[in-house]
C-alpha cells in the first residue's frame, strides 16, 4: 500500500452538470472530515454510503454542496480507503476543492495513478488494468466489446493457465534435478515434449489475434491515394456523408492530409485524404506529397483510386510497396456512372457520385483488415505489441527447451528454457513487473483514472 494519498479531478476540463474529485489513500477518510460537513462523519462512515454536506475551506467559507461517496479499504476501486467527491460541473470549484486537498496534505495524482494502485493491490492485473484505458478510449461496438473481454479477464485466464503449465513442467524437470543420481524421470520425454507443443500452439493462436485485436481497439488506418483529380475526396464525402473535403473539377485541389474517422460495421475507420503521389515542382504540392506518403506508410490498407478517363497510373503501385510492404493495396476505379461500361480491368468500380458500388467496398475493407479468422466472444485476444512481444519471447524459449530435448540435452537447460518461457507470460499479467513497464503502461492513461 502507498503511504500517502492522491486526488485529482476524474471528470474531463470543460463545463458540466457535475465534476468528480477522486480521493485514494490512507490519509483520505481523515481529510474528508476536514473539509466536509454533514450529517455523519465520513471517518464513521460505511463503506458504499454517499453522504450530502456542504464543502469548506479552511476559513470555514462554503465551497460548494456536495456529495461524497465512501469506499473502504480493501472494497474499492484501488484497494485503498477513497472517496468520491460530486461537484457542480464548474473547473473553477473543482480548482478549489484540489487545493483544499493539497492544504491537507493530499498530493495530485499522476496520470493513471489510481489504476496502477489498483494493480499494485492486486485488485486488477496488468492486462486488466491496460483494459481500462482500452474501455475509456472505445468509441465502437467492437472497440468496446475488445476491451471488455480483457477486463473481464479472458486474457488474463488463457495467459495464467498457459503459465501454470509451464510452472508444472519446469517444476517436474528440476526435481529430477535433486535426484540426478538415481537418474529418476518424474515426466516422461514424450510426455513433455507434448506439453510444450501444446503450449507452443496456444501461442500461436495467441500470436494469431494481434491483427484482430490491434485493429479492433485502435481501427483501421486507410490511405486514400490516386492521381489528381480522380474523386478521392469526394468518395471520402461520400463514405462521411458530409462535405468534409472540398472537391472541385480542378486538379490538386486537396494538399494537405485530411483525416476523417467513421465507425463501420462497428469498426473504426480511420480515412485519410491525401493530395496523391506524383511528381510536382510546386513547393506547396510538394509538401502535401510527402504527406501522402506518411499516410501510406502507416496505412493498413492503401485505396489507390483512378477514374474511368485516366485509368491508373501503374508507378504508384510500386512507390506503395515501396513504402509500405504489409499494407493491403485495394484497386479502386471511380466515377462508373460516366462509363458504366469501362474496359478498365478491376476489382472494384464505385461511383462517388451516385453512391454506386461504396457499401461493397466499405464491406471489403472490414473484411481485409479484420483477416479471415473468426473469432468467437469467449476467445482471449491481444491488443497490444507488449502482449505480442512477451508471447513471442516465450515462444521463442520454449522452441529452444524443445530443441534441447530433441538433442536429449541435460534438464537444467530444459528448465532454463521453461522458466525463461514461464518469465515472459508472468511479464503480460505483472506477476513480474519493472517500473519502467508500469510507467510505460500509466502515463498513457488519464488523469483521475
Ligand atoms: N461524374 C462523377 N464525377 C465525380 C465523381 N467523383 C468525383 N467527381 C468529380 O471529379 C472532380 C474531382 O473530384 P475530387 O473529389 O476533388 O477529386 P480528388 O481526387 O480529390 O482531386 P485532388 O484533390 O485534386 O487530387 C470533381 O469535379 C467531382 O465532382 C464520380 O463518381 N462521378
Ligand atoms: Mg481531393
Amino acid at each position: 500500500m502507498e503511504e500517502y494519498t492522491i486526488a485529482a479531478i476524474a471528470t474531463p476540463p470543460g463545463v458540466g452538470a457535475i465534476s468528480i474529485i477522486r480521493v485514494s489513500g490512507p490519509d483520505t477518510l481523515r481529510v474528508a472530515d476536514l473539509i466536509f460537513k454533514g450529517r455523519n462523519k465520513i471517518s464513521e462512515s460505511d463503506s458504499h454510503t454517499i453522504h450530502y454536506g456542504k464543502l469548506l475551506s479552511q476559513m470555514g467559507d462554503t465551497i460548494d454542496d456536495v456529495l461524497i461517496s465512501v469506499f473502504r479499504s480493501p472494497n474499492s476501486y484501488t484497494g485503498e480507503d477513497s472517496v468520491e467527491i460530486n461537484i457542480h460541473g464548474s473547473q473553477y470549484i473543482a480548482k478549489l476543492v484540489l487545493q483544499e486537498l493539497i492544504k491537507n496534505g493530499v498530493s495530485l495524482a499522476e496520470p493513471g495513478e489510481f489504476t496502477k494502485r489498483a494493480f499494485l493491490n492486486g485488485r486488477l492485473d496488468l492486462t486488466q488494468a491496460e483494459a481500462v484505458a482500452d474501455v475509456i478510449r472505445s468509441s465502437t461496438e467492437v472497440s468496446l466489446r475488445g476491451a471488455r473481454n480483457q477486463l473481464d479477464g479472458l486474457l488474463s485466464q488463457k495467459v495464467s493457465g498457459l503459465r501454470s503449465s509451464l510452472v508444472n513442467l519446469s517444476s517436474f524437470v528440476e526435481l529430477e534435478l535433486d535426484f540426478s543420481e538415481e537418474d529418476t524421470q518424474f515426466i516422461k520425454r514424450d510426455k513433455l515434449a507434448a506439453e510444450i507443443d501444446r503450449i507452443l500452439s496456444e501461442i500461436d493462436s495467441l500470436l494469431g489475434t494481434y491483427t484482430f485485436g490491434r485493429i479492433t481497439r485502435d481501427g483501421v488506418n486507410i490511405a486514400i491515394v490516386g492521381q489528381p483529380n480522380v474523386g478521392k475526396s469526394s468518395l471520402l464525402n461520400y463514405i462521411l456523408k458530409e462535405s468534409r473535403a472540398i472537391v472541385s473539377h480542378l486538379p490538386g485541389t486537396t494538399r494537405d492530409v485530411i483525416r476523417e474517422e467513421v465507425s463501420i460495421d462497428g469498426i473504426l475507420m480511420k480515412l485519410y485524404d491525401t493530395a496523391g503521389i506524383r511528381h510536382s515542382e510546386d513547393e506547396i504540392e510538394k509538401e502535401g506529397i510527402q504527406r501522402s506518403r506518411e499516410s501510406v506508410k502507416n496505412a493498413d490498407i492503401v485505396m489507390v483510386i483512378g477514374d474511368v478517363q485516366q485509368g491508373f497510373s501503374d508507378e504508384i503501385f510500386g512507390e506503395i510497396n515501396y513504402l509500405n510492404k504489409s499494407a493491403s493495396v485495394l484497386k479502386v476505379l471511380n466515377k462508373i456512372d460516366l462509363e458504366a461500361s469501362s474496359k478498365i480491368s478491376v476489382d472494384n468500380r464505385v461511383s462517388a457520385k451516385t453512391g454506386f458500388g461504396v457499401d461493397n467496398l466499405l464491406k471489403k475493407m472490414t473484411k481485409l483488415a479484420l483477416g479471415t479468422s473468426s473469432f468467437t466472444e469467449k476467445t482471449a485476444i491481444i491488443s497490444s505489441i507488449r502482449h505480442y512481444n512477451c508471447l513471442e519471447s516465450a515462444k521463442i524459449n520454449l522452441l529452444n527447451a524443445k530443441e534441447s530435448l530433441e538433442k536429449k540435452m541435460s534438464g537444467e537447460f530444459i528448465s532454463v528454457d521453461l522458466r525463461n518461457s514461464e518469465q515472459s507470460l508472468a511479464e503480460i499479467i505483472g506477476v513480474v513487473t519493472s517500473e519502467d513497464i508500469l510507467n510505460n503502461i500509466f502515463s498513457k492513461f488519464c488523469i483521475g483514472k
